[in-house]
């Protein structure tokens, strides 16, 4: 008998565990973040549950306008909006809550405040939801740093004054990875358990990797330095052979493959998008977070992505993200444009 894989087994290192253990590192530390992120983790399993069921209610008529009692039936992406914003007011842990699915931000009212602002996507890729391929809910945290009345701009910080960044993938597993600032952890949801169980300790992204992953479609209006790189991609001139290209459409299960397998996901400015299409707060910021704390980068095209200030909640920016040698390849293009 394997004694140790047994005890492996059945000392399971949850979530919540996890987490009071860190806080147990900080004597001041009164489990606000615990109680905050044990609301994250409620709104995971429900949007997970509900994606899990979205076929089957499609199927057997409950999805779409109305149910079988005449009620309007919420989408996906609406329904699991409201789960966060009411799971982070009722935590009292929180003053002002960025969505993608709100154009203004939410101003918890005095009684319920607490320290933290969270941005978030509840249902990103969710184009992808009637085809059943994996989508991810992306959140990042700030901390207030003062009483007074909460305003926008305690959210319009630089991404490298978040305290904590995640996302949870609902895929093949569900799978919730996250990082508070000292490496990025992964938790696969244990369904007959309903726990999230430590799987992936400290994952670390390969300094170099064989994927690009890229909407391609886009390669007619891209800048000089995304084409080059693309092309370098599938033409490398120093005889190594050529990148794979894999495009989810779910940056959520893009930016997990490249954190796992190594490579870069791109999605740059182009000439109808100069932008780009993804957003600053709760998408390109959290993944950057996740990036460095892995150990490779997120480039903006002219800078760290972590060093931008947003000045509106809902603003866009091009982003380049994974293996650190990828990246700084990338840049390196970059520069010499620059200079050119
Ligand atoms: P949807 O939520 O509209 O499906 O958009 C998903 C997304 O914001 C992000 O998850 C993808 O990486 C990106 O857009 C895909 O965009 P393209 O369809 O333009 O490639």
């Amino acid at each position: 008998m394997d004694h140790e894989a047994d005890a492996y087994r059945t000392d399971l290192m949850t979530i919540t565990r996890f987490v009071l253990n860190e806080q147990s590192k900080y004597p001041d530390s009164r489990g606000d973040f615990t109680i905050l992120l044990s609301n994250i983790v409620l709104g995971c399993k429900f949007v997970c549950s509900a994606v899990n069921k979205a076929g089957l209610a499609k199927l057997i008529g409950l999805a779409g306008e109305t149910n079988i009692q005449g009620e309007e039936q919420k989408k996906l992406d609406v329904l699991s909006n409201d789960v966060f914003v009411k799971a982070f007011v009722s935590s009292g842990r929180t003053s002002v809550l960025v969505s993608e699915e709100d154009e203004e931000a939410t101003f918890v009212e005095s009684s319920q405040r607490g320290k933290y602002c969270v941005v978030f996507d509840p249902l990103d890729g969710s184009s992808n939801i009637d085809c059943g391929v994996s989508i991810g809910t992306i959140f990042g945290i700030y901390t207030m740093n003062h009483n007074n009345e909460p305003t926008t701009e305690d959210v319009l910080k630089p991404g490298n004054e978040m305290v904590a960044a995640g996302y949870c993938m609902y895929g093949s597993s569900c799978m919730l990875v996250l990082s508070s600032g000292t490496g990025v952890h992964g938790f696969t949801l244990d369904p007959s358990l309903g726990e999230f169980i430590l799987t992936h300790p400290d994952i670390k992204i390969p300094t170099k990797g064989n994927i690009y992953s890229v909407n391609e479609g886009n390669a007619q209006n891209w800048d000089g330095p995304t084409t080059k790189y693309v092309e370098r991609c599938k033409y490398p001139k120093d005889g190594s052979p050529a990148k794979s290209l894999r495009y989810v459409g779910s940056m959520v299960a893009d930016v997990h493959r490249t954190l796992l397998y190594g490579g870069i996901f791109l999605y740059p400015a182009d000439k109808k998008s100069p932008n780009g299409k993804l957003r600053v707060l709760y998408e390109v910021f959290p993944m950057a977070f996740l990036m460095e704390q892995a150990g490779g980068q997120a480039f903006t095209g002219k800078k760290r992505a972590l060093d931008l200030v947003p000045e509106k909640i809902h603003e866009r920016s091009p982003i380049f993200l994974g293996s650190y040698d990828d990246v700084e390849e990338i840049k390196a293009l970059y520069a010499t444009e620059e200079k050119n």
